[in-house]
């Protein structure tokens, strides 16, 4: 693996146009459960039960047990080693480097990064689905379940759930960068979830460079010229040039 990370190392170093696409593998290692690995967030609830808004319309209590119960682990979690080299690698590299994220957890701008691009939302706004006031609420726990707005309607979490379109000004960013890059790294994600992991593909077709970083295979290893199996927590510090 050690000639691989040193390629790849060269590789982010050189390319003057980064993208770096993350999802719940890089906050594993802040102790915060992925969605479909072993021990995830799926094992006990499955996306459609959760995470659509036809769940929220049938029993918005449910899920918002499910957000609160994962907005008090994200608040006790910390980023770790993979957050912060991604952070650093966003300082040496300026606007040559863009994050992109399927994450709601708020980690890599904890670590530092600037201007992550949330394709999938943040666990700590909420949003009226009445007078769709958007607010950002960081009460662990929360008082009110399911939480009111003070017009009285039901505040949903803002966050994307299956079915709904990603925030367009979010998606426009990513599909610009991704076209334009000349490295796309996959980082802690199963690329499964659509149209986030189209990103790669978008890239690949652009003719950018892929590297795919996950102690598992993935269905997108088909188009990594890297795939380094193993922890982003571990992997990604060495991806730093001294
Ligand atoms: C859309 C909410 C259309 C926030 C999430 C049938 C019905 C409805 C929709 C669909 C359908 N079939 C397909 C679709 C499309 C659907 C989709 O892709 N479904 C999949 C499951 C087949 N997509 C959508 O619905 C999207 N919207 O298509 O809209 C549309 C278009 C126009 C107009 C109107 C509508 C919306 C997708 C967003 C869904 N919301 N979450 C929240 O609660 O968090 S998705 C959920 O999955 C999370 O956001 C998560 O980020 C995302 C992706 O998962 P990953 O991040 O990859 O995490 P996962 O656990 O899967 O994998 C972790 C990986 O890390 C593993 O590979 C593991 O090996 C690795 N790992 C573990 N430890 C480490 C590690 N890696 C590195 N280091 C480690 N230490
Ligand atoms: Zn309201």
């Amino acid at each position: 693996m050690n000639s691989e990370v040193a390629s790849l190392r060269a590789a982010l170093r050189e390319s003057p146009a980064v993208v770096a696409l993350t999802g719940a593998g890089v906050s594993a290692e802040s102790g915060i459960p992925t969605f479909r690995g072993a021990g995830g967030l799926w094992r006990t609830f499955r996306p459609e039960q959760l995470a659509t808004p036809e769940a929220f319309a049938r029993d918005p209590r449910l899920v918002w047990e499910w957000y609160d119960w994962r907005r008090g682990i994200i608040q006790r979690a910390a980023p770790n080693p993979g957050h912060r080299a991604l952070a650093d690698i966003e300082r040496r590299k300026g606007d040559g480097f863009t994050l992109v994220t399927q994450n709601v957890d708020g980690l890599h701008d904890r670590a530092g990064n600037r201007r992550p691009v949330k394709l999938h939302g943040d666990i700590w706004q909420t949003r009226c689905i009445r007078c769709g006031t958007v607010t950002l609420n960081r009460e662990v726990p929360l008082v009110l379940l399911p939480p009111r707005c003070p017009c009285g309607g039901l505040l949903r979490p803002g966050v994307v759930w299956f079915g709904e379109s990603l925030p367009p000004l979010e998606w426009q960013r990513a599909v610009e960068a991704s076209r334009q890059a000349d490295l796309f790294m996959l980082i802690g994600t199963s690329a499964v979830v659509y149209p986030a992991a189209g990103l790669a593909e978008m890239a690949h077709e652009a003719g950018a460079r892929i590297a795919v970083i996950n102690p598992e295979r993935t269905p997108l290893c088909g188009l990594a010229e890297w795939t380094l199996e193993g922890a982003a927590g571990e992997i990604l510090p060495n991806l730093i040039s001294p």
